[in-house]
C-alpha cells in the first residue's frame, strides 16, 4: 500500500468566460483517474464535486471582477474540503475546473506547512490583480491571490492572508504573461522557467532546478497544473491555449522527476474544457500525468 489520495471535482467554470469547463472533473473521471491511480497501489478515495454556485454573468462594479461573490463561496467550500482532507492525512487531489479554484485549494492546504512551495505549471502566471487584468477574469489571478494581491474578499478567504510567499513559488512553462505580471514577478524576485528558458536548458535541468530550489526552503510543495501549459497540439481542450508549449514526454518526465523528488504533497490538474477537447484527448492527458506523478514508471 503507497498511501491515501483523495480526490475532489471543483465544476468551477466562474473564473473565465468560456463554458465547458465546469465538466472538466468529469471528463478525468471518465477517463479512468481511479482506476488508474488504484493499479500503482494507492487507496483513492473519490469525494465526488463540491458545489459550485451557478449565477453567471455579475460583475464586481468596485473592481470589474466576474462572478467575484460566487468565486468567493465556492473557494471558500474548495478550502474547507481540502482542510478536511489534509486533516486525515491524505494526499489531495483536486480536478477542475478553471483555474480559479487555486486559491481555495491553496487556502485549505498552506496552513499545513511554514513553507509551502508551489510549483506553478501553466502558459500563464496568473499573477494579475484587479489592476492589471486585461479580461476581470478571477482564473487569471490565483496566484496573486495567493500571496495577498488583490480583492480583499479573495485575498481572505479562510480569515488568513497571505498563503505563500513569493520567494516559494516557481512558474513552469510561461510563454504568455500580461505587463503587469511581468513587473510583479521581477519586483517580487518570483523564479520563472519561461518556454525560452525550458528551449536553452531542457527540461531535466529545469526539473532538477526546481527541485533544488525548494529542497532546502520548503516543508511541502503543491503542485498546481494548468493543462495549457502543454502544447495545444497534445492539450487542445483547454480554453486559453498558447502556442509553443510542453510537449508530451516532457511533461511526463517533468512529473516522473517529481515523483522520484518525493517532495509533491498536494495538486490540482485544472483547466481541462471537454467541449473544447477532441475525443477527451486532454481529459486522458490529464489522467496519465497525474499517473506519472504518482509513480507510474515506463518498465
Ligand atoms: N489560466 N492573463 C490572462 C488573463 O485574463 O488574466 C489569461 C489568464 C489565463 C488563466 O489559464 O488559468
Ligand atoms: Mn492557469
Ligand atoms: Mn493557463
Ligand atoms: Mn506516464
Amino acid at each position: 500500500m503507497r498511501g491515501k489520495i483523495s480526490i475532489v471535482g471543483a465544476p468551477m467554470d466562474l473564473g473565465q468566460l468560456r463554458r465547458g469547463v465546469d465538466m472538466g472533473p468529469s471528463a478525468i473521471r471518465y477517463a479512468g483517474v481511479v482506476e488508474r491511480l488504484e493499479s500503482l497501489g494507492y487507496q483513492v478515495n473519490d469525494l465526488g464535486d463540491i458545489e459550485i454556485g451557478r449565477d453567471r454573468l455579475t460583475t464586481d462594479p468596485l473592481t470589474g471582477l466576474r462572478n467575484l461573490e460566487a468565486v468567493v463561496q465556492a473557494s471558500t467550500k474548495i478550502a474547507d474540503k481540502v482542510d478536511k482532507i489534509m486533516k486525515e492525512g491524505s494526499f489531495p487531489l483536486v480536478l477542475g475546473g478553471d483555474h480559479s479554484i487555486a486559491i481555495g485549494t491553496l487556502a485549505g492546504i498552506s496552513k499545513y506547512f511554514k513553507k509551502l512551495g508551489v510549483i506553478w505549471f501553466d502558459a500563464h502566471g496568473d499573477l494579475n490583480t484587479p489592476e492589471t487584468s486585461p479580461s476581470g477574469n478571477i482564473h487569471g489571478m490565483p496566484l496573486a491571490v495567493s500571496l495577498g494581491l488583490g480583492e480583499t474578499t479573495l485575498t481572505q478567504i479562510c480569515g488568513y492572508c497571505p498563503k505563500i510567499q513569493p520567494e516559494n513559488i516557481v512558474i513552469i512553462g510561461a510563454r504568455s504573461l500580461d505587463e503587469g505580471e511581468k513587473r510583479l514577478i521581477k519586483e517580487k524576485g518570483i523564479k520563472v522557467y519561461t518556454m525560452h528558458e525550458i528551449d536553452r536548458l531542457g527540461i531535466p535541468k529545469v526539473i532538477e532546478g526546481t527541485i533544488a530550489y525548494f529542497k532546502d526552503r520548503t516543508d511541502g510543495v503543491h503542485l498546481s497544473l494548468d493543462l495549457d501549459g502543454l502544447d495545444p497540439l497534445y492539450a487542445p481542450g483547454v480554453g486559453t491555449p498558447v502556442e509553443g508549449g510542453l510537449n508530451y514526454r516532457e511533461s511526463h518526465l517533468a512529473m516522473e522527476m517529481f515523483f522520484e523528488s518525493e517532495m509533491i504533497t498536494s495538486a490540482e490538474f485544472v483547466e481541462v474544457n471537454p467541449i473544447l477537447d477532441e475525443k477527451n484527448k486532454t481529459g486522458i492527458l490529464a489522467v496519465g500525468l497525474m499517473a506519472s506523478l504518482f509513480g507510474e514508471s515506463l518498465l
